[in-house]
């Protein structure tokens, strides 16, 4: 009995006397993530197996990040020689989880697909960043992410910030494990993606952004873009292309008036003609070079804030025709008549429609159709959409986007209403689908989230980085972390060595912890 009990006190005491694990630096946070002893050392002398040919690009991915992190080459081969970093695909549930073990001599991800392997090696990678030089302290890891559609939207109508800043804004994507790029590509300031059929689209309304309305014309050829998809691909992230009709359309009439819809005071031909059956030829062709360029098989058609601009539809003799043909009550029966044409030809080109949740009202094919609800003061349009079966990606206002200011006393940067509300990281951090009341049933729905950057208050590289990090790092936990396992206070401490990468590569932050006073 005594002997016991002495036993029993021991071993509380040793318990109790383990040393506590660290956090894990990595981020988003793995659901299962156990130190282990010792450190996995990573030099010229390692081997990079890829078990399958298919996972020959992560295997490149890894040599090259791996390189630019701690300066050791290794190499991709079969033979073992010193230590080993196996890369294994093998099916399994959820097709973006991943394994992650790793001892002093050998690293072995197992990836439920090829893109979970890509998630294993991101994991591997944060580790090194954190870690000095060639030893990495090793880690078991088991993970799989909360969401599919982890998004982040760049606006490079307002502010054209090319090819470069895109790509460095891929790479940080695939180190938060962000697989979805929606690209803002035309609106009122200016037209940025190269259209073979009209090229005065980006020679004319190339020209001008936000802040200069005579700026250069600014934009992406059709080689370009593809160079970016490339780029993206590799990381396992999808570009999806928005082109916002029948609203926000201005640069583009600058060009071909001829199908433009007329405007209001205060935004000028802001719309096209949803009467006039050549608009409807000049779009198509327009989506039709698009779809050439991305593989996504998605297109965002936009379809938001139309009555901004659309005072003089009713009093267009082409949409009066159109109004007494289809008996369209109203210019918002016209708006939603042309949301659905445009809709049934992406359905006719094999791509799904994408749009800003003003179109959760149209008659649309519920299983081609993803919904972006952002306002967050209209619940209904989020509650609409998910009855009538529309897949949804949630990016209300509040909390994610990015254009509102990170804190009270920045003054650049939007923030909503009377009380002034802004998008501090800790609101990104907290997110959770549980505050929205989805009933069970149509959770399945929700692809994911998305954060959204506008760039009417951003015209500088820096800027950009100093409202996009380290939100970004938030949402990116916010995206793949069950919300049971999420921890803000912990969050912030497993921040740090974020930030010190993020400030060696040069990019800029926001520093919570010591905010600069006014931005
Ligand atoms: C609303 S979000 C817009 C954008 C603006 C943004 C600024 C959406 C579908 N439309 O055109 O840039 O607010 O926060």
């Amino acid at each position: 009995m005594i002997k016991n009990a002495i036993l029993s006190l021991l071993f509380i005491a040793c318990v109790h006397y383990l040393p506590a694990q660290p956090p894990c630096p990595v981020i988003p946070l793995p659901a299962i993530a156990t130190k282990q002893s010792g450190v996995f050392t990573c030099n010229a002398g390692t081997t990079i197996i890829a078990t399958r040919d298919s996972l020959q690009p992560v295997a490149r991915y890894l040599q090259k990040q791996l390189q630019k992190i701690n300066g050791a080459t290794l190499q991709i081969g079969q033979t073992k020689k010193g230590s080993t970093i196996q890369l294994v695909s093998k099916p399994g549930n959820n097709a973006e989880g991943y394994t992650l073990n790793m001892k002093p001599g050998t690293v072995t991800i197992t990836g439920h697909s090829t893109a979970g392997v890509f998630y294993g090696v991101i994991s591997l990678l944060q580790l090194a960043a954190h870690s000095n030089a060639t030893t990495i302290p090793c880690w078991n890891i088991s993970d799989a992410p909360l969401f599919t559609w982890r998004g982040y939207m760049l606006d490079e109508s307002r502010y054209f910030f090319g090819k470069e800043k895109v790509k460095q804004i891929l790479d940080q994507m695939a180190f938060y494990k962000l697989n979805k790029f929606h690209w803002h590509l035309t609106d009122q300031p200016g037209w940025r993606i190269e259209i073979k059929k009209y090229p005065k689209l980006t020679e004319i309304g190339g020209i001008g952004n936000h802040f200069d309305s005579t700026a250069p014309a600014a934009y992406y050829t059709q080689e370009e873009i593809k160079e970016i998809v490339a780029y993206a691909a590799e990381r396992f992230i999808t570009v999806v292309p928005e082109i916002d009709m029948p609203g926000h359309a201005t640069a583009a009439n600058r060009a071909y008036p001829e199908f433009s819809g007329g405007g209001s005071a205060r935004y000028p031909e802001f719309t096209f003609n949803p009467g006039y059956e050549g608009t409807y030829q000049y779009l198509t062709d327009i989506l039709k070079e698009t779809d050439a360029l991305f593989p996504s098989q998605m297109i965002h058609l936009g379809g938001d804030e139309v009555s901004f601009g659309n005072e003089k539809w009713l009093s267009n003799p082409h949409i009066q025709n159109l109004m007494a043909q289809q008996g369209l009550k109203d210019a918002r029966a016209v708006e939603l008549y042309f949301i659905k044409r445009m809709a049934d030809t992406l359905t006719a080109m094999n791509n799904k429609t994408l749009a800003w949740d003003e179109v959760a009202q149209a008659d649309l094919q519920p299983k081609q159709t993803i919904v972006f609800w952002w306002r967050h003061d209209q619940p209904k349009q989020l509650t609409t959409s998910l009855q009538k079966g529309y897949y949804v990606v949630l990016c209300p206002r509040l909390p994610f986007y990015f254009d509102f200011v990170q804190d009270s006393a920045h003054v650049s940067g939007r923030k909503w209403g009377k009380e002034k509300l802004f998008n501090p990281l800790q609101g990104v951090y907290n997110f959770s689908l549980a505050r929205y009341n989805i009933p069970e049933t149509q959770a399945p729905q929700v692809l994911g989230i998305q954060a959204n950057m506008w760039t009417e208050t951003i015209k500088t590289n820096k800027r950009l980085d100093f409202m996009m990090y380290p939100r970004l790092c938030a949402f990116a936990e916010a995206a793949w972390t069950k919300p049971a396992q999420k921890n803000y206070a912990l969050f912030t401490r497993r921040l740090q060595g974020h930030l010190r990468w993020l400030k060696k590569q040069g990019i800029h932050y926001y520093e919570p912890a010591a905010p600069e006073p006014i931005h």
